[in-house]
């Protein structure tokens, strides 16, 4: 495994030298200040490698861009509207640059309109550290009463409605300003603060488009793109939806396994792959995120490694954003799993046998509290939780302790 970090460029408050220190080996990154649908210039990409390639003081840091996260597919893509045609085309002259460039990860994502969504980015954990969480009460009383989608009704329970019902009547004008603001942060936009009608006007977009149309759309995007990432020997992995259940009323067709296999199978090459987030498909007790490992791993160019504790068994349920080796996720099992899949990648000669690893988001501890880092990437927080990533795939890489030393031990007691 490749262990690398997400960097938002220079505006950033975790910097190079931070990252460098936290024993990161590759960078990840993008152009964000470019929209959806625009292209990403070579000299702008060239621009971001050289910011990487230094500490603060202009002496090399060693590091390279490893993974582009995102190249964003646009909403006129997603919803083969407007110039979609054009934004595809786009799309490709910047995955040329990127491969010029010398970069072959690309990471994107499919989710209409929203991308990551929470109810709270600063909850408090018994330890005193904060975590971003999903409450699925609150979110219910966004839909129901704040945003009062026409037909939010039929998307909840009448338990959860009732628990919304009173959850609201408690809540003063402040914690619904909050709410509300929490809710829209993953949206496009965000930064300038969108209006609730601006967030109807945006799912208003999404009225005729069911699952099985977006999933098609998602398949001619693919059909598109994936032989020119072919050609140039680009690797693009889809990062699936956060939450992996449908919100707001809007379909959602990355979620679990059997969605990954139909896209894969779909357009079959190796270019067409997986982000594998066990963060966010890790919220779904029928998402199996070792099995998913050893089942899709040919295909996995990119992992988000971290964990999430769920309560309620619904598909819609609440969770919050746990230590890495807590939550539903069980990470040794993951690790030997990408252990196992590297191997036989080496096996077979891959040039892509090392998968980049980041860690994903991690709790606000220690100085990250008040340093308003980009909830969910605090420092010391990632870096803990890269540190105990870091820990068990040592043990697990081990010559004699580890999976290959104990096979061969086991081998010579079975002989
Ligand atoms: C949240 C991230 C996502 C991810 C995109 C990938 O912290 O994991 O925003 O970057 O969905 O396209």
């Amino acid at each position: 495994m490749k262990q690398t970090w997400r960097w938002f460029g220079p505006a950033d408050l975790v910097s190079i030298d931070d990252m460098r220190q936290a024993g990161v080996e590759g960078v990840v990154s993008a152009l964000h200040h470019r929209a959806p649908g625009e292209v990403w210039a070579l000299a702008e990409i060239q621009q971001r490698q050289a910011e990487i390639a230094a500490f603060s003081d202009g002496s090399p840091s060693s590091l390279a861009w490893d993974v582009v996260e995102s190249l964003p597919v646009s909403e006129a893509i997603k919803q083969q509207k407007g110039p979609w045609r054009e934004h595809i085309e786009a799309y490709k002259t910047s995955l040329e640059a990127l491969a010029e460039a010398g970069i072959a990860v690309v990471c994107y994502n499919f989710m209409p309109i929203l991308d990551w969504t929470r109810t709270d980015l600063a909850r408090r954990m018994p330890t005193g550290a904060t975590a971003m969480a999903f409450d699925a009460i609150d979110f219910a009383a966004y839909d129901l009463f704040i945003l009062a989608r026409k037909g939010a009704a039929d998307s909840f329970e009448p338990g959860i409605q009732d628990a919304a019902t009173e959850r609201f009547a408690g809540m003063d004008k402040a914690a619904k300003q909050q709410l509300a603001r929490t809710v829209t942060f993953g949206l496009p936009g965000a930064a300038q603060t969108l209006s609730l009608d601006d967030v109807r006007d945006l799912l208003a977009l999404y009225g005729d488009i069911s699952a099985n149309q977006l999933r098609a759309h998602f398949i001619d995007f693919l059909d598109a793109v994936i032989p020119t990432a072919e050609r140039l020997g680009l690797r693009l992995c889809c990062h699936p939806d956060d939450p992996p259940f449908p919100l707001l009323g809007l379909p959602r067709v990355v979620s679990t396994e059997a969605d990954y296999r139909t896209l894969l199978d779909a357009v079959d090459s190796t270019a067409n792959g997986v982000t594998l987030c066990s963060g966010s498909l890790g919220v779904r007790a029928d998402n199996d995120l070792p099995g998913m490992m050893q089942r899709l791993g040919d295909r996995v160019h990119f992992l988000h490694l971290r964990n999430v504790s769920t309560s309620g068994k619904e598909l819609f349920c609440s969770f919050y954003e746990d230590e890495h080796l807590a939550g539903n996720t069980d990470m040794v099992a993951l690790l030997a799993a990408v252990h196992a899949e590297e191997q036989r990648r080496r096996g077979q000669g891959r040039a892509d046998w090392s998968i980049p690893l980041r860690p994903d988001h991690g709790q606000d501890i220690l100085d990250d509290q008040g340093r308003k880092t980009q909830p969910g990437y605090p420092s010391i927080g990632r870096l803990k939780g890269l540190a105990e990533l870091r820990g068990i795939w040592t043990a697990l890489d081990h010559p004699k302790w580890g999976l290959q030393g104990r096979k061969s031990d086991l081998g010579a007691e079975s002989a």
